[in-house]
């Protein structure tokens, strides 16, 4: 039997914001996009809930809803390194962690004997850890399984814990709206409700063979779940070494100055990609690649940090002198400093030195 932990931080950007600016704490505060027709709300606070407010929301909406809403531009670095905060914490426990987001993460803390083995103990003193550490609350599940650990984490959410033990699982599941398994979104749901199943109770009477006809290959799967049975293990996060990306064009590029017109958009995506990986990833070089139109390739790095028009256009200019001509494919990356474990921390020397 495993011990699985899901933590997940309550109203994580919101949340961060109303810490760095206590005057915000009790008040609607949403953190999102402006009000142009693009702008949406990332997340807001539990006040701003009441309104109605939610992520994915247009801000405009949102502004209809709560007039005297508070809006927050977010802060990507703050959210990262709160978050590889966090990771530090979880990493005093198990080696085995599986970040879902900024906020969440998976802990297996099956083969812990810290604080005599107790998952509860465990999920407990890391939600008090990272309010000392952060001054955020974080919310707890504790289960079996990860899709029990999910549910259970918002299950007394905020700032709450819920553990869901091994005895206590099948009379929990039985009762469990099917809605609440990850996984089953509106519409699985909905077509699940058109044959008479809202429970996890009423699922568990449908067979598999059934079930696989209705749902392909969503099927065998529901099966287990209504069960309360997920066999998924607790997968760490593998180190990137480097991030990129490319385009290759429906037609040839034929100039250098084409070339670098091509370059504010793939840069712009990757900066994007950046953007999601933790505070513990660190720029230490970037590259071009050039796919030349005879399927040559060439890539060129050089140190630096900024990932930005000025530092790739240099760079872009020498490797496409290498071979002056057409070109069909075209990257822009960085490789990340690689002398830090997965907590963040930098090693700067290794043991022989
Ligand atoms: P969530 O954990 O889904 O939401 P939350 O932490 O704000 O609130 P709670 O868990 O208490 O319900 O997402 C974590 C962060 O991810 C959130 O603070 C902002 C960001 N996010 C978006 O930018 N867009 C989205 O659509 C969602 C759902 C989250
Ligand atoms: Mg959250």
């Amino acid at each position: 039997m495993r011990k699985i932990i899901h933590i997940d931080a309550d109203a994580f950007y919101a949340a961060i914001e109303i810490r760095d600016d206590p005057s915000l704490k009790g008040k609607p505060v949403a953190v999102g996009g402006t009000t142009d027709q693009r702008g949406v709300i990332a997340t807001c606070s539990y006040e701003a809930r009441t309104f109605g407010i939610h992520s994915a929301m247009p801000t405009r909406t949102a502004l209809k809803l709560c007039p005297h809403l508070i809006l927050i531009k977010p802060r990507m670095d703050v959210y990262r390194a709160a978050s590889a905060e966090m990771r530090r914490i979880f990493s005093d426990y198990t080696s085995l962690i599986e970040p879902l987001s900024l906020d969440e993460a998976y802990l297996d803390v099956s083969e812990s004997t810290l604080l005599k083995g107790s998952a509860t103990l465990i999920a407990e003193e890391i939600r008090r850890r990272v309010f000392a550490k952060l001054s955020i609350t974080v919310s707890a599940g504790v289960a079996p399984n990860k899709m029990l650990a999910k549910i259970a984490s918002d299950w007394n959410k905020p700032n709450g814990i819920f553990v869901i033990t091994p005895k206590m699982v099948d009379d929990f599941i039985r009762d469990l709206p099917v809605k609440k398994i990850h996984g089953v979104g509106r519409s699985l749901s909905q077509k699940l409700l058109n044959i008479g199943v809202e429970r996890c109770e009423d699922l568990q009477t449908i067979d598999l063979f059934t079930l696989t006809q209705k749902f392909g290959s969503m099927g065998p799967r529901l099966y287990d779940l209504c069960r309360g049975i997920d066999n998924r293990p607790v997968v760490s996060e593998r180190r990137r070494k480097s991030l990129s990306v490319e385009n290759t064009f429906s037609e040839d590029v034929t100039s250098l100055d084409e070339c670098i017109s091509k370059l504010p958009e793939l840069i712009g995506k990757l900066n994007v990609r950046l953007k999601k990986l933790d505070a513990s990833y660190i720029v230490n070089k970037i590259f071009v690649k050039i796919k030349f139109s005879d399927f040559t390739t060439t890539t060129l790095e050089r140190q630096g940090k900024f990932t930005n028009l000025e530092s790739y256009i240099p760079l872009l200019s020498e490797a496409y002198d290498r071979q002056p001509g057409k070109v069909r494919l075209l990257g822009v990356g960085v490789t990340f400093e690689e002398n830090i474990d997965q907590q963040g921390q930098l090693h700067l020397f290794s043991s022989e030195d």
